[in-house]
């Protein structure tokens, strides 16, 4: 189980102040924004389902890549209005900048203003040299901010050596235990396809009481950071652009939900960014949305209100 941080304080970051209507500090009726990030094929897409105990996000098969865009859903999960912010493979060490850009470009609308948490997706698996190029990569794009808001949860536990749990497997991976340190020794385990039993004789192999101790971890991560989101200059630059077009739409449409005002102003600036930001590349972008503050965040955020 997690060894999740202590409740610490509830300090806000110097200089963050709300975007327009969206707070930066999650209120009793707000839902928290979840980001799941990992390589392609890792089970990020089944996790969402497992957490939401139902089929909200298609499932590749394990060769190709089945979600090549970013996409939010948001359900009432034990008692919490959980988002789920499910994100293509960023770190494949495999894939272009350029193929990335428009995903990066479409998973910053739906970050901002700024995710409450986000889950590094691995497999309990043997980490051959691709796997560890993976997490050396990831690892280069994540802030000190960053690593405040983040768990390590695993997929296919059910690989896992019997008897053992996954704070026992990992301690056999410099690189893997390393990341989960960073991340205040938060890390959990689950197995998509054969922990969803009704009662297992091993509560360990249950999806059911692995995700209610995920979901503990992540509210402790909350209470740890004040309730306030991971956000950065770029994430609120694009927060104040959706917030102009929610204010043009309902201008233009007077009876548009604030549901449909907010989608429908997510698409506009997601048009703009990628016009606005067509110069810059690829990985740029992802150190100025991972990143918390930096020369990249100030270059890019300023091309954002551009
Ligand atoms: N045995 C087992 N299979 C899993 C688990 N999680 C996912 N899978 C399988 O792995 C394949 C890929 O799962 P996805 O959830 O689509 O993975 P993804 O990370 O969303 O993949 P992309 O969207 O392509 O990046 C599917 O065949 C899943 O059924 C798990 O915990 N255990
Ligand atoms: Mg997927």
């Amino acid at each position: 189980m997690s060894d999740a941080e202590g409740s610490g304080g509830g300090r806000a970051p110097h200089g963050l102040r709300g975007t327009g209507r969206t707070s930066l500090l999650l209120s009793v009726s707000d839902s928290r924004r979840i980001v799941i990030l990992g390589k392609t094929g890792v089970g990020k897409s089944s996790l969402a389902n497992t957490i939401f105990g139902e089929k909200r996000f298609t499932i590749g098969d394990t060769i190709n890549s089945e979600t090549a865009r970013c996409r939010a859903e948001t359900k009432t999960v034990c008692g919490r209005s959980i988002t789920l912010i499910d994100s293509p493979g960023f770190f494949d060490t495999d894939r272009s900048e350029g193929e990335l850009k428009a995903e990066v470009l479409r998973c910053v609308t739906e970050y901002a203003p700024g995710p409450h948490a986000f889950l590094i997706v691995l497999k309990v698996e043997r980490f051959t040299e691709q796997e560890q190029a993976v997490i050396t990569k990831m690892d280069s794009y994540f802030s000190e901010e960053f690593f405040k808001f983040a768990t390590v949860l695993f997929t296919h536990g059910d690989q896992l050596p019997p008897g053992k749990n996954i704070q026992q497997f990992i301690s056999n991976n410099r690189l893997v235990d390393s990341l989960v340190a960073k991340c205040g020794g938060r890390c959990h385990v689950i197995d998509n396809k054969y922990w969803n039993g009704p009662g297992p004789e091993d509560p360990y192999r249950s999806n059911a009481m692995q995700v209610r101790g995920l979901l503990l971890t992540i509210d402790r991560v909350i209470q740890a950071n004040g309730g306030r989101c991971y956000t950065n200059e770029v994430l609120q630059a694009v927060e104040r652009k959706i917030q102009q077009q929610i204010e043009a739409l309902k201008r233009e449409q007077r009876n548009i939900s604030d549901a449909e005002a907010r989608k429908q102003s997510k698409d506009r600036v997601f048009v703009g960014l990628c016009v606005g930001l067509a110069a810059v590349a690829t990985g740029v972008l992802l150190v100025a949305v991972f990143s918390v503050t930096g020369p990249s965040g100030v270059v890019v955020a300023a091309a954002v209100l551009a």
